[in-house]
């Protein structure tokens, strides 16, 4: 196994302050290959196509799921809600849920404490520098490779579960009510995803808590990753976080809904992710991809930046204990669809994001098993 790494290859230099500069071209190391700049087109091939090798921007949104739907008097609309998360699930590996029980005020408390924190004075911000080790606190790259290009984006992450890693003098100390509010937000968030594990179990015809007990029952991992993403003088040239699918188990992702930028792929299309108000994005990681035996598929997605403003989002990562193997739900496993992945466990399974940066599909489809 790989040994996590210890240091930042280059000098770390945060996004906002480039930003904050005023400069009116980016660096160019942030400036992307043109197969994966964002081709601000429509149409595969057209005319207007910058990249024509590119995969295109269409139009669509994720479906939007109304959650009290599960608690209807009428069963008819509980099962339709079950089937349209099932096909969310198969189809798109995204959704957004809306009546989800998470207080609206908690989550716009969450995003201004963020907005604050990224807004205090550079050597606040500085004293939670992070390293590649753990990644906890202050960051602007994802990988450790000398010479990678880069994202156009800063982000803060923590521990929030198992209680053996959460350690709120790894939070943010200011703004003064940060750790009560993240404290409070994990709590909620916590919930949510267990009510969706639950639900994700029986569309796949297991019971209803197999996904929770395989992540490990109490045990389970909880991170978030707060992005932000700072106005970019040049768009059409970089991205904000560039095409990946998450690795872990589930994300629930709330971003700002007055500013887009994420993108979801959709066969060769990137889809504009229009959130509605006071939503969670909910997305497939590579865990359940493998637990499903690929029934539900993990999606690659990606954040496009902007030049009139600067962008917020918290991903909230709820993951397997990170020392159990991963491996296809026996019942999922006939011998028409024979276990499409090896096991491996979580721990193993993250170091490759955290040294080689996010990268698309190529690690779950690494983790394939020879036929
Ligand atoms: O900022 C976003 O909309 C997406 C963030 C994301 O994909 C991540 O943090 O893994």
């Amino acid at each position: 196994m790989m040994n996590s790494p210890q240091e930042w290859p280059e000098p770390i230099v945060r996004v906002q302050s480039l930003s904050d500069s005023g400069v009116s071209s980016i660096p160019e190391r942030y400036i992307k290959p043109p197969t994966e700049r964002p081709s601000f087109c429509h149409v595969i091939g057209s005319e207007r196509s910058v990249v024509p090798e590119a995969a295109a921007e269409a139009e669509g949104n994720i479906p939007v799921i109304d959650m009290s739907g599960l608690q209807s008097e009428d069963g008819l609309v509980r099962a339709e809600t079950m089937r349209i998360v099932s096909e969310s699930c198969r189809e798109w590996g995204f959704f957004q849920v809306v009546n989800h029980g998470v207080s609206p005020q908690l989550m716009d408390r969450a995003l201004q404490i963020w907005r604050e924190f990224f807004h205090l004075p550079a050597q606040d911000k500085q004293l939670y520098a992070n390293s590649p080790k753990t990644y906890e606190g202050y960051g602007s790259r994802l990988g450790i490779q000398k010479g990678a290009i880069l994202d156009w984006s800063d982000y803060y992450f923590l521990h929030y579960l198992p209680l053996s890693l959460k350690d709120q003098n790894k939070w943010p100390h200011l703004p003064s009510n940060c750790r009560e509010v993240i404290d409070e937000y994990g709590k909620e968030v916590v919930k949510l995803c267990e009510r969706l594990l639950s639900v994700l179990s029986l569309n796949l015809g297991l019971k209803e808590e197999f996904l929770q007990n395989a992540f490990g029952g109490k045990e389970i991992g909880a991170c978030m990753r707060v992005n932000f993403y700072p106005k970019c003088p040049q768009p059409e040239l970089t991205l904000g976080l560039s095409s990946h699918s998450d690795p872990g188990g589930m994300t629930l992702l709330l971003p700002e809904h007055q500013v887009t930028g994420l993108q979801v792929r959709k066969a060769n299309s990137w889809i504009t992710v229009k959130p509605a108000p006071h939503a969670f994005i909910v997305n497939i990681g590579d865990q359940i991809q493998v637990l499903s035996n690929a029934m539900y598929k993990s999606v690659e997605h990606r954040v496009v930046v902007n030049s009139g403003k600067e962008r917020i989002s918290m991903a909230f990562f709820y993951n397997p204990k990170s020392d159990i193997p991963i491996e296809p739900a026996k019942e999922l496993v006939t011998p028409d669809r024979p276990p499409l992945y090896l096991p491996m466990t979580f721990d193993q399974y993250r170091l490759f994001i955290r040294t080689r940066g996010p990268q698309g599909k190529s690690q779950v489809d690494s983790l394939k098993s020879p036929r």
